[in-house]
């Protein structure tokens, strides 16, 4: 137990602000975040090209490096290592219309532009994974892009990225909706047919967020099997979901006890953390959330990862067998439903 190593992004503290209304709780200075979370016993912080180079649209490719190896400084100083770089395609004007599936060309080399730069920053930083969540990459309207096309142009993009750089791995993050609405790659499965589809399947794998799966009507735990089968699992974005509804972020375990039980099992039975993948912790507080409060919910998530892994540690892998060869499924249930209730 305990082998597990987490990893949490700058966003993931935030001040409240929602589609609906403004922020509850002051922004907090990000050099204070990493501090923070380096005590709170995380090791690793997940970035977007724009957290780890604000206004990166007013730098030149040498200068977006300089100021990612000052952050690289930073993060020595609190033992802090980098677990990826994103692209933060969603939120520029030049990519309202989606970015690597783009309708215009000019976006869509926008879009490259800041894949290439994210990948720089990586190598600055001392990380080789690029996360690409596709926010916008989808349609709106239905008849607005074809499917086929815009499928197409994703696998194009990675593999310019795979070209651009022979070490990097990029690591889709799938959601089948919002703010899109019909998204072009939406679950693990997706996910794995673009990784086949590219010029190095190997280095294209994916990220399993939680919530997402159980915004596609998937239990996370089957989602994360799927792509550890296929050796593809390159990291995880552990959170909560009350039901397919917005997008929530809840604290991993605090809606589906029983599937986030099964998610630590498959992740500790497979060996995930061996080559070096994190635990990735994609939580938000709640809106209501106080300041004082702000680091609350990755308290509590790490806390409940944490006590379940002590209960798959408990997990009694002899009567499993027994009830699977007597196909005593009401048995087992009711098994870990003592253990999760702490009735043993
Ligand atoms: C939002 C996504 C985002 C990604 C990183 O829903 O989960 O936080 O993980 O770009
Ligand atoms: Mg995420």
């Amino acid at each position: 137990m305990g082998k597990f190593r987490f990893s949490v992004g700058p966003w993931n503290v935030h001040s409240g602000a929602d589609s609906y209304g403004p922020a509850t709780r002051a922004e907090i200075p990000t050099e204070e975040k990493y501090k923070r979370f380096a005590e709170m016993g995380f090791e690793a912080i997940q970035f977007h090209d724009d957290d780890a180079v604000p206004n990166i649209n007013d730098y030149t490719e040498e200068e977006i490096k300089e100021k990612a190896r000052e952050l690289k400084e930073t993060l020595d100083k609190y033992g802090l290592k980098s677990e990826f770089v994103a692209p933060r395609l969603w939120m520029d004007e030049h990519t309202v219309d989606g970015g690597f599936m783009s309708t215009s060309e000019e976006d869509r080399e926008y879009a490259m532009w800041r894949a290439y730069r994210s990948i720089d920053i990586a190598n600055e930083l001392g990380c080789d994974m690029v996360v690409l969540w596709l926010a916008r990459e989808g349609t709106l309207c239905a008849e607005s892009k074809s499917p086929v096309w815009a499928t197409k142009m994703l696998i194009e993009a990675i593999n310019k990225m795979l070209e651009y750089d022979p070490k990097i791995r990029i690591c889709i993050e799938p959601k089948p909706n919002e703010p899109i609405d019909r998204s072009i790659c939406g679950t693990m499965g997706h996910v794995m047919a673009i990784s086949a589809a590219t010029i190095d399947p190997s280095r294209v794998g994916g990220n399993l967020e939680s919530a997402h799966a159980i915004l596609a009507g998937l239990d996370p735990a089957h989602e994360i099997g799927f792509a550890l089968a296929m050796g593809k699992l390159m990291t995880v974005h552990l959170n909560d979901q009350n039901n397919i509804k917005y997008d929530q972020d809840k604290s991993f375990g605090v809606e589906n006890l029983r599937s986030a039980f099964n998610q630590v099992k498959v992740l500790k039975e497979n060996g995930y953390g061996d080559r070096g993948e994190y635990i990735g912790l994609d939580v938000k507080a709640m809106r209501t959330t106080k300041d004082e409060d702000s680091y609350k919910h990755l308290e509590n998530s790490l806390n409940i990862f944490k006590a379940l892994e002590a209960k798959v540690d408990r997990f009694d892998y002899d009567f499993q067998k027994e009830c699977v060869e007597k196909r005593d499924f009401e048995g087992l249930e009711m098994y870990v439903m003592n253990l999760l209730m702490g009735i043993e």
